[in-house]
């Protein structure tokens, strides 16, 4: 092949920041491969790299600001565009507050560099207190569980999972998602890895997934219950003397109030709520706190439940009292090149709860964010602060949040909305202005977040692999003419350089880090497996582990006031969630290549289920909640637990007046059709959406 060239970068797609290996010559690709020297992915990609592909070369993707008239959308200069937006904000603040103003930050802002690095000025220059992330239908219990007990939101203890001997894996799913909160490519793999060298690999799941089927063993448990397993197998640890805290003895407060209350807990009297046997908690227990290194990880389907802050405080419990925090095949915090976690030293940003209250509901903040299950309220209800115009960038909370046809209800009732986005989407089309970003092989990559969740301490930059268009803004140009003109004060240096700013205080002197030195090496640096750090790291006041903060031994009280099962009369059967290895939330479904093959928005039900209510394969049937209803075919599976059923979210691309084609002639439903907005983790504020309560009906 003549004049092809070879371009190293890191996906930014998932968590896995896997290294790729792009082909190309001008600006066709002619292959994206795995990166086998990149030192954390060491090869593996997975299908949604080569749609980077499809995503740079999508017809459907925005590339100059359009605005929603009455005769349609049309094209605007982006100084235009600029400045209609910053005037609207200016306006409609001087009208009604500072407040009026809201935001919704999206999953893709942690993939992108700019906007990580670019949308903190920008929040600032709009200065409302109306801010909502994704953070709260996703991970905000886990950055709860850590600000309570190590004193900072970002301290996330990451699974030692090259090193552990046994590995308890309870709503999660990495065979599919790619991991998260644990950046470690090739997930599959390891996996093995830790049963060829003796180890053992525990799914707990309401579903017998991906993840399952590599494991050694798998336990059904019904959705929203795992607090009560986690107590169950602490009480049993603590009554068998299995608890030691190893080094860590002298640095925990409130061992003993752990030990008092999980003693109210014994198998026997949780099991039947679990749907887990006493004997299999029990085993389950021991196992963990006698093999010789274990880590328990929980993720998704454990913090978007209603306890899911009790279940991110346990699992941190469950690996502290084995001894397993902190050491090597345990879970070990990171030391990653821009340690934004080290960088609060000095700024002080550790995170923050409940400062204040949302207007409607009087949910608490959490590191200056409300809960976005309670954005609609928070439009549609009269009243000082009530917001009149939105802010989006890069998300799609019409398809993610709760109660998606509450919101678009609130959107549409807004009198102004931007959304910094790629696309004409479900959400997006509610904006009067989209300003379209440049996306994927058009952009820098440096990940920011997921080097401070990785499994080893790596770093690596790539400048865009192609130049973007001159009539394309980068994200972080859009967000700098915007902060200028809200603000008035430009910002004088450009990405590389806030990047090269911070690489200064690198705990890597030796590596002399700059962009310069990091382009010379375009696999990435490895600076090693990850090292214990406590207490020295802790951020606690006095340096200790908070092992019992009040505030979790006080959502004891509603977890024992739940009773084991809610609503089953009306709607017997418990709806959870999916993810699909070919999708990556809403917004991957317009690439062909992805989206090709058997209908994947189905619901999963158990055979048994199925045969009750007389339903075949493939038979369209309707699915209803408290909030609404959706209709979809029926996929029978051995996979679903009883009573159980799944749908998987990200779908729902039928909505009128948007700009995606492959995507809608494959639409799907969405789940958040279905899921209900009122449902929280009132403990944290995250979204419960796991085990909805739904029935299924016939069509005929
Ligand atoms: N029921 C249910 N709901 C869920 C979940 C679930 O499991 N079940 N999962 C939750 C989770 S974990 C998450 S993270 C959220 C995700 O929720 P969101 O972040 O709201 O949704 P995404 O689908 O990630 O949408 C991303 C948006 O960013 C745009 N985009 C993509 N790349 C770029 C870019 O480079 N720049 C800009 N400016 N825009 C870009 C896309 O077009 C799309 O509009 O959904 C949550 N919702
Ligand atoms: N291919 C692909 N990869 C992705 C994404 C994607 O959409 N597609 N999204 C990315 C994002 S934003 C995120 S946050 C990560 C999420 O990554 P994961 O946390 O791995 O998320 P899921 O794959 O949704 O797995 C959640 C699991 O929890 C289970 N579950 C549901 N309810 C309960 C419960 O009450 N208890 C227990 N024990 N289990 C329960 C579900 O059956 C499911 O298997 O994935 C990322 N990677
Ligand atoms: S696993 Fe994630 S980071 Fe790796 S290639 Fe797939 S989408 Fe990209
Ligand atoms: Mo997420």
């Amino acid at each position: 092949m003549n004049n092809t060239q070879i371009h190293f970068r890191t996906c930014n797609l998932c968590e896995a920041m896997c290294g790729l290996e792009i082909t190309y010559k001008n600006t066709e690709i002619i292959a994206i491969k795995g990166d086998k020297k990149d030192p954390l992915s060491r090869g593996h990609i997975c299908p949604k790299a080569t749609a980077l592909e499809d995503l740079y070369h999508d017809k459907d993707r925005l590339k100059t600001p359009i605005k929603r008239t009455e005769k349609g959308w049309i094209d605007i200069s982006w100084e235009e565009a600029f400045d209609e937006v910053a005037t609207q904000i200016k306006n409609i603040q001087k009208k009604y507050g500072k407040n009026a103003v809201g935001s919704y930050r999206g999953n893709p802002t942690v993939h992108n560099i700019g906007l990580m690095l670019f949308g903190a000025p920008f929040m600032q220059s709009v200065g409302s207190n109306q801010k909502y992330t994704a953070t709260s239908v996703d991970q905000l219990p886990h950055h709860f569980a850590s600000l309570m007990m190590f004193g900072h939101y970002l301290m996330f203890p990451i699974p030692d999972i090259d090193r552990t001997d046994f590995m308890l894996i309870m709503g999660a799913n990495p065979a599919a998602s790619n991991g998260s909160i644990m950046t470690a490519p090739d997930f599959s793999k390891r996996l093995k890895a830790i049963q060829n060298r003796g180890g053992k690999v525990v799914v707990v799941d309401p579903r017998f997934t991906e993840t399952s089927k590599i494991a050694t063993t798998h336990h059904f448990i019904k959705p929203g219950k795992d607090a009560l397993l986690l107590l169950a197998m602490l009480n049993v640890i603590f009554d068998e003397n299995l608890a030691d805290a190893k080094h860590l003895k002298n640095h925990i407060n409130g061992w003993n109030t752990v030990k008092e209350i999980v003693s109210n807990y014994p198998p026997e009297k949780v099991a039947t709520s679990t749907g887990m046997t006493s004997e299999n908690i029990k085993n389950l227990a021991r196992q963990f706190a006698t093999a010789k290194t274990a880590v328990c990880y929980g993720r998704m389907g454990l913090s978007t439940q209603e306890f899911g802050g009790l279940c991110q405080w346990l699992v941190n419990v469950l690996n502290i009292v084995t001894g397993n925090l902190d050491t090597e095949g345990g879970a070990l915090f990171t030391k990653p090149a821009i340690d934004v976690v080290e960088m609060s030293r000095r700024t002080g940003k550790i995170g923050s709860f409940n400062k204040r209250q949302s207007r409607v509901h009087g949910l608490p903040e959490f590191t200056g964010e409300f809960p976005v299950s309670t954005l609609a309220d928070e439009i549609l209800t009269p009243g000082k602060d009530q917001i009149k115009a939105m802010i989006t960038v890069a998300g799609n909370p019409v398809l993610s949040t709760p109660n998606g046809k509450h919101l678009e209800k609130a959107l549409d009732s807004l009198e102004f909305m931007v959304a910094i986005d790629i696309y004409l989407n479900e959400t997006t089309k509610y904006a009067n202005i989209i300003l379209p970003t440049t996306t994927g092989l058009e952009t820098a990559v440096y990940d920011l977040i997921f080097h401070q969740f990785a499994i080893r301490n790596t770093a690596k930059y790539a400048e865009a692999l192609f130049e973007k268009d001159s009539n394309q803004r980068h994200d972080w140009e859009i967000l700098e003419a915007l902060t200028s003109r809200l603000s008035g004060k430009e910002n004088p240096a450009n990405l590389e350089q806030t990047l090269d700013y911070m690489l200064q205080f690198s705990a890597y002197k030796e590596s002399e880090l700059s962009v310069a030195t990091l382009k010379k090496q375009p696999h990435g640096i490895d600076f090693g497996a990850l090292k214990p750090q406590l207490p020295e790291r802790l951020f606690t006041k006095d340096k200790k582990i908070e092992l019992a903060h009040p505030l979790f031994i006080k959502d004891l009280d509603r977890l024992n006031k739940t009773s084991s099962d809610k609503n089953t009369d009306t709607y017997p059967f418990s709806l959870i969630g999916r993810r699909h290895l070919r999708s990556n939330n809403s917004w991957m479904h317009n690439s062909k290549r992805l989206i090709k093959g058997k209908e994947r928005c189905t619901l999963l039900i158990n055979a048994e289920d199925a045969h009750q209510l007389k339903l075949k394969n493939n038979e369209k049937v309707s699915v209803i909640s408290n909030v609404g209803s959706v209709i979809l075919p029926v996929e029978i599976t051995e996979q679903m637990m009883p009573k159980v059923v799944s749908i998987p979210h990200g779908w729902g691309h039928h909505r009128k007046g948007i700009k995606l084609e492959i995507a809608q002639q494959n639409a799907g439903v969405s789940i958040n059709d279905l899921t209900d907005s009122n449902r929280l983790d009132t403990l944290t504020g995250n979204a419960d959406f796991s085990g909805t309560r739904v029935k299924i009906e016939r069509l005929n």
